[in-house]
């Protein structure tokens, strides 16, 4: 019951195609941490998506019934081993350019510190050997029918969990999940997302699918509120003719929002999408789970519009969720001005970040 954990390794490394088609050849099903969305296209049916929010992960009941976990590029930073390997009873097999990290909870069966797509290389040969020599097809001996059958329904799981608010074009303050989703379908598989970092992150981590490597960038370990501006401004330069759309929360984008002037002077048609809430969100998310309320954590905002326009840059404030897409539309038109949308997103939701069960 082999499951396979892909990291950011994945994707400095560029091994993103090789891994893809090791997948491919082994029907392995597969998981990513934050900084890998995209390394396994969303749309594999053997792809569980993203973890990293522990509790709220459905996924990790794939990780409970693995025996074997390959790791690919992960780097421990991105997503604690404590939170899959408690009880120590899994084999692990590392492949990265560097060697695994001490960790309790991190101690691999064998490890492959080498480059991360002669290794799968390596792997596929010897594979095929053995197919041939043995008559075997591996596909078809890797999972017993009631995991198959289970890893399905964790798949069925996460898209629907996608999905929720999907036709929900009323409510406003805007649904996290309908944001995402409006955002994903204005997008082209190639066109950029960047996150700031708050709750937020999290929901784009967990909900925006995500095909291609290096088009949903993520911080993540040690993450800086303010990142995502800067950010999409170098996205820009280095991916003239890609949709940069950066995705930030109130108090993230005011961190950094002097280097609008940078974007505004260099011409940059950057999407600056600002998920409003007056709040520190995934701080007082915090605050609530552990001491029951909220302290100290609310802000006023300026009107984003105006503030983007004072800068050269074209403003808009999202009042309903309908005019939301069309606004994401005409922000797409502009060539050379970047482009700020605030929009109010309703955070009562957020408690779903905190469990998996919460359906409401
Ligand atoms: C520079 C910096 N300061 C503080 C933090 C701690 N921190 C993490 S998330 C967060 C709140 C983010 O609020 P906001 O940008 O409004 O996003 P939201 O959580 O509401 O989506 C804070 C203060 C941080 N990560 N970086």
């Amino acid at each position: 019951m082999p499951l396979l954990l892909v990291g950011n390794g994945c994707i400095r490394g560029n091994a993103s195609l090789r891994l893809r088609d090791f997948v491919e050849r082994t029907g392995v099903y597969s998981l990513n941490t934050f900084m890998a969305k995209g390394v396994i296209s969303d749309k594999s049916e053997r792809h569980l998506q993203t973890i990293g929010i522990k509790e709220a992960d459905h996924a990790l009941i794939a990780m409970k019934e693995a025996d074997l976990v390959i790791t690919v590029g992960y780097d421990l930073v991105e997503y604690s081993p404590k939170n899959w390997n408690k009880s120590l009873n899994k084999k692990i097999i590392h492949i990265d350019f560097t060697p695994a990290e001490v960790d309790t909870y991190y101690p691999p069966t064998i490890e492959i510190a080498a480059d991360i797509g002669f290794t799968i290389d390596a792997i596929l040969d010897e594979l095929e050997k053995e197919e041939k020599s043995k008559n075997m097809n591996i596909k078809e001996l890797l999972y017993e029918k009631e995991i198959s059958v289970l890893f399905k329904s964790i798949k069925k799981e996460v898209v629907q969990r996608i999905e929720t608010f999907k036709d929900d074009d009323f409510s406003y303050p805007i649904m996290p999940e309908k944001l995402v989703s409006y955002a994903r379908s204005a997008l082209h598989e190639n066109d950029i997302v960047i996150s700031d970092v708050g709750a937020h992150k999290l929901w784009i981590a967990k909900i925006y699918n995500t095909y291609a490597p290096n088009t949903c960038i993520i911080p993540n370990g040690f993450c800086s509120m303010g990142f995502a501006l800067p950010g999409a401004i170098s996205a820009q330069l280095a991916r003239p003719n890609q949709k940069i759309v950066c995705m930030c929360g109130d108090g993230g984008f005011l961190m950094n929002v002097q280097e609008l002037e940078t974007a505004v002077r260099l011409q940059l048609p950057i999407i600056v999408i600002v998920w409003c809430d007056l709040d520190f969100g995934m701080i007082s998310l915090k605050q609530i789970s552990e001491f029951g309320r909220s302290a100290f954590t609310k802000f006023n905002n300026p009107d984003f519009a105006k503030l983007a326009q004072s800068f050269g840059a074209i403003g808009y404030n999202v009042k309903s969720t309908s005019e939301f897409p069309k606004i994401l539309e005409k922000a797409k038109e502009s060539t050379s001005i970047p482009v700020i949308i605030s929009i109010d997103v309703d955070y009562s939701r957020n408690r779903i970040l905190l469990a998996d069960d919460f359906r409401g």
